[in-house]
């Protein structure tokens, strides 16, 4: 039985855990979980992801919903080798910080400004939270430095995971002009990973144009 993702394509997680299997080449079918009609919330989902999150993963029985973990089980799984999440434990701690960097600090700031408005009707992008991004990005900038890529020397899951979501802010309007590192790196992770562009071209416009039709396009600007 082939994996089943439960994806929404506007959703940057749900996107890196499509990312993944696509540059894996895993056969996997997609389920759609649209937000914005709440399918999230009916009990057929929550019996799958009780937080009703987008990306989950069911394996043949085993269910996953956190990105992170469903991108470093499927290169563990079903990867040829381990270069997208090296076994060797320094380089895997590497990888590691830089998918809680993803999960802690580059996810939630895009969120705190994309959920409101896109779910409780806000629509202004709060100075602070706007400034909280481009210090997060600043601190990628700095991370790319030594190789180009976001953990050792060749492309991770980190980079998918990160790549994914400042893609997203891209689409949203942040303005990438001051991080030379970030837009090169942007564009080897879209030509490096098989499928990138196909798991990833519709749900940045929707969540792009979404976004910039609710705030205006100039909204994340400083
Ligand atoms: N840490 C989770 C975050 C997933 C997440 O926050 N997904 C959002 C969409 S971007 C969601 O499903 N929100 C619906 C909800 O919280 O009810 C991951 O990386 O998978």
């Amino acid at each position: 039985m082939p994996v089943v993702l439960y994806h929404f394509s506007p959703s940057p997680p749900s996107r890196v855990a499509l990312t993944v299997a696509k540059a894996l080449g895993i056969d996997v079918t997609v389920k759609i979980i649209d937000l914005f009609k709440n399918e999230h919330l009916q009990e057929e989902y929550l019996k799958i992801n009780p937080e009703h999150t987008v990306p989950a993963m069911d394996d043949n029985g085993l269910i996953l919903h956190d990105s992170h973990v469903i991108a470093t089980y499927l290169v563990s799984r079903y990867g040829k080798d381990e270069s997208l999440y090296p076994k060797d434990v320094k380089q895997r701690a590497l990888v590691d910080q830089r998918l809680y960097f993803e999960a802690t600090i580059l996810l939630p700031r895009l969120r705190a400004t994309t959920y409101p408005v896109f779910f409780l009707g806000k629509r202004n992008v709060d100075a602070d939270a706007r400034d909280a991004i481009y210090e997060a990005l600043g601190n990628l900038e700095k991370y790319l430095e030594p190789t180009g890529w976001v953990a050792g020397d060749h492309a991770t899951v980190a980079d998918i995971s990160c790549s994914v979501t400042v893609a997203s802010l891209e689409a949203i309007g942040v303005d990438m002009s001051a991080y030379p590192k970030i837009r090169d790196w942007l564009k080897r992770c879209r030509s490096t990973f098989r499928g990138y562009e196909e798991a990833n071209a519709e749900g940045e416009k929707l969540i792009g144009d979404g976004i910039k039709s609710l705030v205006g396009p100039k909204a994340y600007l400083r």
